[in-house]
C-alpha cells in the first residue's frame, strides 16, 4: 500500500509509503490519498488528520520516473497535476484540521504538499527543497500561491529559483512552517497534538480555516461581513455553548465537534 492508514481515536493518520523512493509521488498515490481524505470527510468519528512519511524522506515530490519525455515529446502533465490539485484542494477545505509531521526531505510537488497542510511539523534534520527549478520546471501543486503568503515575496522568489533546501528549523524562524522539533519527539508531538486537535470545536476550526482563505482575496470590507455570518455558524453549534459554560463554570469543555 503506497499510503498506510491508520485509525487513532478521534484521528486518521495517512503515511506516505514508499521508502525507498523517499515517498516520491505517483500519480495511483494521489489518487489514494484523495481517495482516504473523503473517506475521513465522511466519518463523522474523524475530527483532525495527521499526515506523514515513512522512512528518511517525507516526500521528494513527483516520481520522475513517470514523467520522463520520450522521443516523441514531453509528456502530458495536465491530467497528472489535476489529481494533485484535487488533494491540496481538498487538503485546504477539509472541515477540520489537517496536521503535517515532515520527518525528512520534502521536495518539490511534496514540500508543497506539506505546505497546504494546517499545522506543519518538522524534524529538526529535515529540509524542504522547491526543488523544481533544476529540472526546467515551475512550483506547482500550489506552490507559487502558498509561498510567498508564508515567507513573503523576497524569501519566496529565492526559495522557487535557487532550489536549495531550506532546513527545518530556518523555515519554522520564516514562518514557512509551525514548528521545528528534535527527530525522536516529531511523532510522539505531531500525534499527541492531532490528538488535542480531534477534541477541539471541530466546526469552529473548520470556520476558521475557512475565513483564513477567504481572506488571502477579500477586501476588509468583504471580509468584516464574511467573519460576521461565520461567527453567527460558530455560535450556534453546542461547542460554543458548552465553551462557555465550561468557562464560567471553570472546568475543562467537553466538545462534541458537531453543528
Ligand atoms: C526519486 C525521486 C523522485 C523518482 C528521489 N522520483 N525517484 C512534476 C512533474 C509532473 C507533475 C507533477 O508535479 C511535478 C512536481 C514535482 O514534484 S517536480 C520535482 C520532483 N522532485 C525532484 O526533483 C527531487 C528529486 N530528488 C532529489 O533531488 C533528491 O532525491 C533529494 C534531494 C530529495 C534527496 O537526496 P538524497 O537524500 O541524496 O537521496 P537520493 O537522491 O539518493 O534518493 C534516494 C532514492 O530515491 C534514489 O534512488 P536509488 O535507486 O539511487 O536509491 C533516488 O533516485 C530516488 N528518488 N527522488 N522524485
Amino acid at each position: 500500500m503506497a499510503i498506510l492508514v491508520e485509525k487513532h481515536p478521534g484521528y486518521r493518520q495517512f503515511t506516505l509509503n514508499r521508502p525507498d523512493r523517499l515517498n516520491a509521488l505517483t500519480s495511483e498515490m494521489g489518487e489514494a490519498l484523495l481517495a482516504a481524505l473523503d473517506e475521513a470527510e465522511r466519518d463523522p468519528g474523524c475530527r483532525a488528520i495527521l499526515l506523514t512519511g515513512v522512512g528518511r524522506g517525507f516526500c521528494a515530490g513527483q516520481d520522475l520516473t513517470e514523467v520522463m519525455p520520450t522521443e516523441a515529446g514531453p509528456p502530458d502533465l495536465g491530467p497528472l497535476l489535476d489529481g494533485y490539485n484535487a488533494v491540496i484542494r481538498k487538503l485546504r477545505a477539509l472541515p477540520m484540521p489537517v496536521v503535517c509531521a515532515v520527518n525528512g526531505v520534502a521536495a518539490g510537488a511534496g514540500a508543497n504538499l506539506a505546505l497546504a497542510c494546517d499545522i506543519v511539523l518538522a524534524a529538526k534534520s529535515a529540509s524542504f527543497i522547491e526543488a523544481f527549478a533544476k529540472i526546467g520546471l515551475i512550483p506547482d501543486v500550489g506552490g507559487t500561491w502558498t509561498l510567498p503568503r508564508l515567507v513573503g515575496a523576497a524569501r519566496a522568489r529565492a526559495l522557487a529559483i535557487l532550489a536549495e533546501p531550506l532546513p527545518a528549523e530556518r523555515a519554522a524562524a520564516w514562518g514557512l512552517i509551525w514548528q521545528a522539533v528534535d527527530d525522536d519527539a516529531l511523532m510522539p508531538e505531531a500525534q499527541a497534538l492531532t490528538a488535542r486537535l480531534a477534541q477541539q470545536a471541530t466546526v469552529g476550526i473548520a470556520l476558521t480555516k475557512r475565513a483564513l482563505d477567504a481572506a488571502e482575496t477579500n477586501t476588509l470590507d468583504v471580509q468584516l461581513d464574511l467573519e460576521r455570518d461565520l461567527q453567527d455558524e460558530a455560535a450556534r453549534t453546542p461547542d460554543y455553548a458548552e465553551g462557555v459554560r465550561a468557562f464560567l463554570e471553570k472546568r475543562a469543555p467537553k466538545f462534541t465537534g458537531r453543528r
